[in-house]
Protein backbone atom coordinates (compact mmCIF):
# COMPACT_ATOMS: atom_id res chain seq x y z
CA UNK A 1 0.00 0.00 0.00
CA UNK A 2 1.15 3.63 -0.51
CA UNK A 3 3.22 5.00 2.00
CA UNK A 4 4.19 8.66 2.41
CA UNK A 5 7.09 9.77 4.64
CA UNK A 6 8.98 13.18 4.73
CA UNK A 7 12.58 12.72 4.54
CA UNK A 8 14.11 16.10 5.25
CA UNK A 9 12.81 19.11 7.71
CA UNK A 10 11.19 20.46 5.41
CA UNK A 11 11.80 19.47 1.97
CA UNK A 12 11.80 15.89 0.59
CA UNK A 13 9.45 13.03 1.02
CA UNK A 14 9.50 9.08 0.30
CA UNK A 15 6.92 7.01 -0.91
CA UNK A 16 7.60 3.30 -0.89
CA UNK A 17 4.63 0.59 -1.28
CA UNK A 18 4.01 1.58 -5.17
CA UNK A 19 4.99 -0.47 -8.70
CA UNK A 20 5.31 2.32 -11.18
CA UNK A 21 4.48 -0.15 -13.93
CA UNK A 22 1.25 -0.80 -12.14
CA UNK A 23 -0.14 3.11 -12.06
CA UNK A 24 -3.18 4.40 -13.50
CA UNK A 25 -4.12 8.04 -13.00
CA UNK A 26 -5.82 7.45 -9.62
CA UNK A 27 -2.83 5.87 -8.56
CA UNK A 28 -0.79 8.35 -9.63
CA UNK A 29 -2.33 11.73 -8.19
CA UNK A 30 -1.18 11.46 -4.96
CA UNK A 31 2.22 10.92 -5.81
CA UNK A 32 2.29 14.08 -8.27
CA UNK A 33 0.53 15.80 -5.51
CA UNK A 34 3.29 15.04 -2.99
CA UNK A 35 6.05 16.04 -5.31
CA UNK A 36 4.48 19.50 -5.79
CA UNK A 37 4.40 19.80 -1.63
CA UNK A 38 7.81 18.76 -0.94
CA UNK A 39 10.05 19.61 -4.23
CA UNK A 40 12.18 16.72 -4.19
CA UNK A 41 10.32 12.67 -3.84
CA UNK A 42 12.08 9.13 -3.79
CA UNK A 43 9.76 6.44 -5.36
CA UNK A 44 12.00 3.10 -3.56
CA UNK A 45 12.23 -0.49 -4.68
CA UNK A 46 11.57 -0.26 -8.64
CA UNK A 47 12.48 -2.84 -10.86
CA UNK A 48 12.06 -1.37 -14.52
CA UNK A 49 13.46 -0.98 -17.80
CA UNK A 50 13.75 2.00 -19.89
CA UNK A 51 10.69 1.97 -21.05
CA UNK A 52 9.09 1.40 -18.15
CA UNK A 53 10.99 4.70 -16.91
CA UNK A 54 10.32 6.70 -19.87
CA UNK A 55 6.68 5.98 -19.56
CA UNK A 56 6.89 6.91 -16.05
CA UNK A 57 8.26 10.64 -16.76
CA UNK A 58 6.01 11.18 -19.30
CA UNK A 59 3.25 11.56 -16.68
CA UNK A 60 5.29 14.57 -14.92
CA UNK A 61 5.96 16.11 -18.67
CA UNK A 62 7.04 16.16 -21.90
CA UNK A 63 10.28 14.07 -21.94
CA UNK A 64 13.04 15.24 -24.20
CA UNK A 65 16.57 14.70 -24.74
CA UNK A 66 19.51 16.68 -22.89
CA UNK A 67 21.39 19.05 -24.87
CA UNK A 68 24.98 17.08 -23.97
CA UNK A 69 24.81 14.38 -26.81
CA UNK A 70 28.14 12.49 -25.76
CA UNK A 71 26.35 11.19 -22.68
CA UNK A 72 22.76 10.06 -24.45
CA UNK A 73 21.73 6.28 -24.03
CA UNK A 74 22.77 5.13 -27.72
CA UNK A 75 19.24 3.64 -28.18
CA UNK A 76 17.12 5.92 -26.40
CA UNK A 77 18.09 9.78 -27.06
CA UNK A 78 15.59 10.72 -24.10
CA UNK A 79 17.94 8.75 -21.62
CA UNK A 80 21.36 10.61 -20.31
CA UNK A 81 23.57 8.15 -18.68
CA UNK A 82 25.07 9.15 -15.89
CA UNK A 83 28.82 7.67 -14.41
CA UNK A 84 29.12 5.81 -17.70
CA UNK A 85 32.26 5.74 -19.07
CA UNK A 86 33.96 7.60 -15.99
CA UNK A 87 37.78 7.06 -17.69
CA UNK A 88 39.46 7.55 -20.91
CA UNK A 89 41.62 5.23 -22.68
CA UNK A 90 44.19 5.49 -20.74
CA UNK A 91 42.44 4.98 -17.42
CA UNK A 92 42.71 8.12 -16.32
CA UNK A 93 39.08 9.86 -14.46
CA UNK A 94 37.15 12.27 -16.64
CA UNK A 95 36.53 14.78 -14.37
CA UNK A 96 33.41 16.38 -16.09
CA UNK A 97 31.74 12.94 -15.99
CA UNK A 98 32.53 11.95 -12.14
CA UNK A 99 31.98 15.65 -10.80
CA UNK A 100 29.11 16.27 -13.23
CA UNK A 101 26.32 18.51 -11.27
CA UNK A 102 29.08 18.30 -8.78
CA UNK A 103 30.39 22.03 -9.03
CA UNK A 104 28.07 24.04 -7.40
CA UNK A 105 24.12 24.21 -6.56
CA UNK A 106 22.12 24.50 -9.21
CA UNK A 107 18.62 24.39 -11.56
CA UNK A 108 18.62 22.05 -14.54
CA UNK A 109 17.86 23.96 -17.82
CA UNK A 110 18.25 27.55 -16.95
CA UNK A 111 20.01 28.55 -20.11
CA UNK A 112 17.12 27.35 -22.41
CA UNK A 113 13.82 29.37 -22.46
CA UNK A 114 11.77 26.82 -21.30
CA UNK A 115 14.12 25.48 -18.51
CA UNK A 116 13.49 21.60 -17.51
CA UNK A 117 10.19 21.39 -15.25
CA UNK A 118 11.61 18.26 -13.18
CA UNK A 119 14.78 16.16 -13.95
CA UNK A 120 14.39 12.67 -12.77
CA UNK A 121 16.94 9.88 -11.69
CA UNK A 122 16.60 5.76 -11.39
CA UNK A 123 19.43 4.46 -9.43
CA UNK A 124 21.28 1.71 -11.35
CA UNK A 125 24.50 1.42 -9.62
CA UNK A 126 25.58 3.51 -6.00
CA UNK A 127 28.80 3.35 -4.46
CA UNK A 128 29.83 1.67 -1.09
CA UNK A 129 30.29 5.12 0.47
CA UNK A 130 29.34 8.81 -0.42
CA UNK A 131 27.65 9.95 -3.99
CA UNK A 132 24.67 11.62 -2.42
CA UNK A 133 22.43 14.38 -4.13
CA UNK A 134 22.09 17.36 -2.05
CA UNK A 135 19.05 19.53 -2.54
CA UNK A 136 17.64 22.79 -1.15
CA UNK A 137 14.50 24.44 -1.39
CA UNK A 138 14.02 27.70 -2.84
CA UNK A 139 10.47 28.45 -1.90
CA UNK A 140 12.52 29.40 1.60
CA UNK A 141 15.37 31.16 0.11
CA UNK A 142 13.03 33.61 -0.97
CA UNK A 143 10.55 33.94 1.77
CA UNK A 144 14.21 34.35 4.16
CA UNK A 145 15.65 36.99 1.70
CA UNK A 146 15.67 40.26 3.10
CA UNK A 147 13.05 43.27 2.28
CA UNK A 148 15.57 45.02 0.58
CA UNK A 149 17.03 41.99 -1.84
CA UNK A 150 13.62 40.98 -2.87
CA UNK A 151 12.52 44.82 -3.83
CA UNK A 152 15.69 44.73 -5.39
CA UNK A 153 14.75 41.38 -7.56
CA UNK A 154 10.96 41.49 -7.80
CA UNK A 155 9.95 42.06 -11.62
CA UNK A 156 13.77 41.31 -12.99
CA UNK A 157 14.81 38.89 -14.63
CA UNK A 158 18.62 37.03 -14.99
CA UNK A 159 20.16 36.10 -18.32
CA UNK A 160 21.51 33.04 -18.19
CA UNK A 161 23.72 30.47 -20.17
CA UNK A 162 25.12 26.98 -20.06
CA UNK A 163 28.59 28.07 -18.89
CA UNK A 164 27.68 31.36 -16.93
CA UNK A 165 30.54 34.35 -16.07
CA UNK A 166 32.94 30.91 -16.15
CA UNK A 167 31.83 29.63 -19.22
CA UNK A 168 32.35 25.89 -18.90
CA UNK A 169 30.80 23.89 -21.14
CA UNK A 170 32.57 20.72 -21.22
CA UNK A 171 29.88 18.02 -22.00
CA UNK A 172 28.52 19.95 -24.78
CA UNK A 173 29.28 19.17 -28.28
CA UNK A 174 30.80 22.28 -30.52
CA UNK A 175 28.26 23.57 -32.03
CA UNK A 176 25.97 23.52 -29.11
CA UNK A 177 28.36 26.40 -27.33
CA UNK A 178 27.77 29.75 -26.81
CA UNK A 179 24.47 30.33 -27.68
CA UNK A 180 22.17 33.44 -27.20
CA UNK A 181 21.38 33.85 -23.22
CA UNK A 182 17.90 32.84 -21.61
CA UNK A 183 15.64 35.27 -19.26
CA UNK A 184 13.91 34.40 -16.45
CA UNK A 185 12.15 36.32 -13.34
CA UNK A 186 14.79 36.28 -10.55
CA UNK A 187 11.69 35.65 -8.17
CA UNK A 188 8.99 32.57 -9.53
CA UNK A 189 6.12 32.36 -9.40
CA UNK A 190 5.07 28.55 -9.38
CA UNK A 191 2.42 27.90 -11.55
CA UNK A 192 0.70 24.65 -9.65
CA UNK A 193 1.70 25.83 -6.12
CA UNK A 194 1.18 29.17 -6.29
CA UNK A 195 4.25 30.32 -4.29
CA UNK A 196 7.15 32.52 -4.74
CA UNK A 197 11.07 31.21 -5.17
CA UNK A 198 14.04 32.50 -5.57
CA UNK A 199 15.07 31.49 -9.36
CA UNK A 200 18.79 31.46 -9.58
CA UNK A 201 21.72 29.82 -10.48
CA UNK A 202 25.40 30.97 -9.70
CA UNK A 203 27.09 28.88 -12.21
CA UNK A 204 24.58 29.62 -15.63
CA UNK A 205 23.60 33.26 -14.38
CA UNK A 206 25.63 36.20 -16.43
CA UNK A 207 23.68 39.05 -14.88
CA UNK A 208 20.53 40.73 -13.58
CA UNK A 209 18.96 42.63 -16.40
CA UNK A 210 18.64 46.49 -15.46
CA UNK A 211 21.16 46.43 -12.68
CA UNK A 212 25.06 48.34 -13.13
CA UNK A 213 27.72 45.51 -13.22
CA UNK A 214 29.35 46.24 -10.21
CA UNK A 215 25.59 46.13 -8.56
CA UNK A 216 24.90 42.51 -10.76
CA UNK A 217 27.77 41.38 -9.68
CA UNK A 218 27.54 41.98 -6.00
CA UNK A 219 23.70 40.83 -5.24
CA UNK A 220 24.78 37.32 -7.30
CA UNK A 221 27.70 37.15 -4.88
CA UNK A 222 25.01 37.82 -1.76
CA UNK A 223 22.64 35.13 -3.55
CA UNK A 224 25.28 32.43 -4.07
CA UNK A 225 25.15 32.40 0.06
CA UNK A 226 21.79 32.90 0.29
CA UNK A 227 20.14 30.16 -2.23
CA UNK A 228 20.75 28.11 0.91
CA UNK A 229 18.59 28.85 3.70
CA UNK A 230 18.65 27.80 6.94
CA UNK A 231 16.85 24.04 7.52
CA UNK A 232 16.08 23.88 3.77
CA UNK A 233 17.86 21.18 2.70
CA UNK A 234 17.87 17.09 1.95
CA UNK A 235 20.68 14.66 1.32
CA UNK A 236 19.59 12.39 -0.77
CA UNK A 237 21.41 8.82 0.33
CA UNK A 238 21.04 6.61 -2.94
CA UNK A 239 19.78 2.85 -2.70
CA UNK A 240 19.78 0.72 -5.82
CA UNK A 241 15.38 0.74 -7.25
CA UNK A 242 15.27 4.44 -6.37
CA UNK A 243 13.70 6.76 -8.96
CA UNK A 244 14.04 10.18 -7.69
CA UNK A 245 12.30 13.37 -9.21
CA UNK A 246 12.99 17.15 -8.28
CA UNK A 247 11.32 20.17 -9.80
CA UNK A 248 13.79 22.57 -11.40
CA UNK A 249 11.20 25.46 -10.72
CA UNK A 250 11.84 25.74 -7.05
CA UNK A 251 14.53 23.55 -5.43
CA UNK A 252 18.24 23.39 -6.11
CA UNK A 253 20.61 20.28 -6.26
CA UNK A 254 23.91 19.63 -6.34
CA UNK A 255 26.00 15.69 -7.16
CA UNK A 256 28.06 15.54 -3.49
CA UNK A 257 30.99 13.80 -6.15
CA UNK A 258 32.40 12.19 -3.26
CA UNK A 259 32.44 8.86 -3.80
CA UNK A 260 35.06 6.43 -4.44
CA UNK A 261 35.98 6.89 -8.43
CA UNK A 262 36.78 3.26 -9.28
CA UNK A 263 33.64 2.01 -8.07
CA UNK A 264 30.52 2.79 -9.52
CA UNK A 265 27.62 5.15 -9.64
CA UNK A 266 24.85 4.89 -12.75
CA UNK A 267 21.93 7.03 -13.37
CA UNK A 268 19.20 6.64 -16.08
CA UNK A 269 18.72 9.98 -16.32
CA UNK A 270 15.16 12.23 -17.80
CA UNK A 271 14.66 15.81 -18.78
CA UNK A 272 10.91 16.71 -18.52
CA UNK A 273 9.25 20.02 -19.63
CA UNK A 274 5.72 21.17 -18.96
CA UNK A 275 3.76 19.98 -22.09
CA UNK A 276 3.18 22.40 -24.89
CA UNK A 277 -0.20 24.38 -24.44
CA UNK A 278 -2.92 22.93 -26.82
O1 LIG B 1 24.29 12.87 -10.05
C1 LIG B 1 23.61 13.57 -9.30
O2 LIG B 1 23.51 13.36 -8.09
C2 LIG B 1 22.89 14.77 -9.85
C3 LIG B 1 23.51 15.24 -11.12
C4 LIG B 1 22.78 16.43 -11.67
O3 LIG B 1 23.03 17.53 -11.33
C5 LIG B 1 21.69 16.19 -12.63
O4 LIG B 1 21.45 15.03 -13.01
O5 LIG B 1 21.05 17.18 -13.04
FE1 LIG C 1 21.68 18.95 -12.29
Amino acid sequence: MLHIQPMGANTGGEITGVDVKQLDDEGFAPIYATWLKYGVIVVRDQEIEIDDFLDYSRRFGTVVPHPSKSTRHPDYPEITLLGINKFDADGNLIEAIYRRGGVGFHTDGAYDDVPFKATQLHAIAVPSTGGNTHFSNMYMAHDALPQRLKQTLEGRNGAFTYGGRSASQALLNEEDRDRKPAFHPMIRLHSETGRKSLYFDPGKILYIDGLEKQQSDDVIDELAERMLAPGAQYSHQWRVGDIVIWDNRCMVHKAAGDYPPEEDRIHWRVSIKEPAAA
